[in-house]
């Protein structure tokens, strides 16, 4: 497996979408058939996700394509608009992102409330991660963000914290979904102090070089891309430095189902679905699941003697 160190590619890089899009049409027209027809021969089969010339410069370490905008911003997991993926996008269009705060705060000796352009005022950075969702579906997205540990040195946790907490926005007005009388609103989640600073946590604030847009999470989410997409929680407005193991949404609604660690694993199988294998947006055949969801090198050793069975 290849693995190894994660490039990152300077926004000049990153097609801006317009062209993007423009270039990807005009593809079509001129290269499109002979493309897929060279792909053919080559025993590769021709799907939305095939790395073309303008796609080439994204792609993730393991030389796989990135999604294409319109996937990464039009199939959504975000329940607090509604559980229907495609009309994610739709619902949160004018959900209001400024003005917009984080109070980061509990066991820190500096409890601090950012501004969001604060935030966005960290060395920002490109990084082309996986996001494999517990349902068994997966993409490639290039976020830009900065890495989480940069903020959490900022306020200095203590050294009785051991866990980070993460508390997401409640705003009844533009979330419809937040009537579901299902889950136990807001949306939180939770990472070990140790995991949050890994540097693979990046707090996300851009999507293919451009603001995130609301669907995917905007202003501020995280990506935590060795974990099941619901770890990667969006729209945050508070981060607490915490002693005990914070309750999290998902273990809340069903403990046996979504464990706190919820680390990609292809042996781990959720008691409904198996998770050997996965589909990616824009692909026809399926690609094995790999543990960590390919990050190994970079968080294995987070995990040593601990059962990744037990600590699902
Ligand atoms: N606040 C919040 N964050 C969330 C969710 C959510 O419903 N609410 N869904 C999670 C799940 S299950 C996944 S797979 C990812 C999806 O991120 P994306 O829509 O940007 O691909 O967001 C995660 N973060
Ligand atoms: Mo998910």
């Amino acid at each position: 497996m290849r693995t190894g160190k994660i490039p990152s590619i300077p926004s000049s890089e990153i097609t801006p979408e317009g062209v993007y899009l423009n270039r990807r049409q005009f593809m079509k027209l001129a290269g499109g058939a002979g493309a897929a027809a060279l792909l053919a021969a080559c025993g590769v089969q021709p799907t939305e996700n095939v790395a073309t010339p303008e796609t080439l410069s994204l792609a993730d370490e393991l030389g796989d394509p990135a999604n294409t905008f319109e996937q990464i911003t039009h199939y959504n997991n975000y329940y607090e608009f509604t559980t229907d993926k495609e009309g994610v996008a739709n619902l949160a269009e004018d959900f209001p992102t400024t003005p917009w705060q984080v109070e980061v705060g509990g066991l820190v000796q500096n409890p601090r409330t950012y501004d969001i352009d604060q935030l966005r005022a960290f060395q920002q950075e490109e990084r082309i991660y996986r996001l494999r969702c517990v349902e068994a579906w997966s993409m490639v997205i290039p976020w830009t963000g900065f890495p989480l540990a940069k903020l959490l040195a900022e306020v200095e946790p203590m050294t009785s914290a051991r866990y980070v907490a993460f508390t997401t926005k409640m705003d009844e007005e533009h979330m419809p979904g937040l009537k579901s009388p299902f889950y136990p609103w807001p949306y939180t989640e939770g990472l070990r102090l140790d995991e949050a600073m890994n540097d693979l946590a990046l707090l996300v604030t851009g999507l293919y070089g451009k603001d995130l847009p609301p669907q995917d999470g905007a202003p501020i989410r995280l990506a935590v891309p060795w974990k099941y997409g619901f770890k990667s929680v969006k729209s945050i407005v508070k981060i607490d430095l915490v002693e005990e193991m914070p309750e999290t949404l998902w273990n809340t609604v069903a403990a046996n189902e979504y464990g706190f660690y919820a680390n990609v694993n292809p042996d781990v199988h959720h008691p409904r679905w198996s998770q050997a294998t996965e589909r990616r947006i824009g692909e026809t055949k399926r690609r094995e699941t790999l543990l960590f969801n390919g990050y190994s090198e970079q968080v294995s050793a987070l995990y040593e003697g601990m059962s990744l069975y037990s600590n699902f």
